[in-house]
């Protein structure tokens, strides 16, 4: 009976290590900057125009006190950082994104003009920091190339190099998009999600691949699934990610955004951690014996 507590005792601690730390790879409440310069030293300025850094502010934050702003601007090139890590291939157990692992990214991301035209306040999470190739960048946010009106209405965007948006019916129930192509922006639109609103959200991007032979995504606002996309690009550009960046770099026609709460993490196949546990659980038993 002791034996088999212990035994317990020790699946619930491996399974919580396992859980807890083996695919955390960025999370920055930005709450822990000391000042401006701080917080550029951890995520590098690339705007080329001044100021070419986003804002440590505690104007707006979804976690208290601090957050990024994006202030409005007219001028491309400014307000834009880069953070890079580890590649998350390094998390996977076989090397790159195995079937039924899971690469999540998310943030919160404050909306300033929710009846406005979309602006390009977005932040994309990429392979390389030239990224050019399907599925190389994945992009949440908003963007110019939507109307308000277009797609269904106000909603929050994304974007994944390579992926051709389609403007026909929406397999997912939601309203078709009104403009497509290539990498283009899309709305988050589907399953009921609600619409933009004045204030913070989060943004979620789930990267998958149930066969290993192409990338799958799904979408989150406010934890409600929102779209999906399915079957992008072959094995080969199935991606290992390694930065993050925030803010377009672009005009966003002074529209100020705020992000807060950037999160990267790897998750392993769910009956991998398993087995590794009862493994653990079965070398204790051979041991005791
Ligand atoms: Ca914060
Ligand atoms: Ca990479
Ligand atoms: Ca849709």
């Amino acid at each position: 009976m002791k034996l088999f507590k212990f035994a317990i005792a020790a699946l619930i601690v491996g399974g919580s290590v396992s859980g807890a730390h083996a695919g955390l790879i960025l999370s920055d409440n930005f709450d822990g900057y000391a000042d401006q310069a701080a917080f550029e030293a951890a995520w590098t300025p690339i705007g080329t125009v001044a100021p070419k850094s986003g804002v440590l502010s505690t104007a707006q934050s979804s976690s208290s006190p601090q957050s990024i702003q994006v202030p409005g601007t007219g001028t491309t090139s400014q307000y834009r950082n880069q953070r890079s890590f580890t590649e998350t291939s390094t998390f996977s157990s076989s090397g790159n994104l195995g079937i039924g692992e899971k690469v999540i990214w998310s943030f919160d991301f404050y909306d300033s003009a929710p009846t406005g035209a979309p602006a390009r306040n977005y932040s994309n999470l990429q392979d390389t920091t030239a990224p050019s190739g399907t599925n190389q960048l994945v992009s949440m946010g908003l963007n110019n190339n939507q109307s308000g009106a277009n797609s269904g209405g106000q909603y929050y965007m994304a974007r994944i190099l390579g992926y051709t948006v389609p403007t026909t019916a929406d397999p997912d129930g939601g309203p078709n998009e009104s403009v497509g192509g290539a990498s283009a922006y899309f709305k988050l639109n589907d399953f009921g999600v609600g619409s933009r609103s004045l204030g913070w959200h989060n943004l979620k991007a789930v990267i998958t691949t149930n066969d290993g032979l192409s990338t799958d995504y799904e979408f989150y606002v406010d934890n409600v699934l929102a779209e999906r996309v399915i079957n992008i690009g072959s094995t080969s550009s199935i991606r290992s990610y390694d930065n993050i960046r925030i803010g377009s770099g672009l005009s966003n026609a002074s529209t100020e955004a705020f992000f807060d709460n950037m999160h990267l993490e790897y998750v392993p196949e769910p009956s991998v951690l398993l087995l590794s546990s009862l493994a653990s659980v079965a070398l204790l038993f051979a041991r005791r014996r």
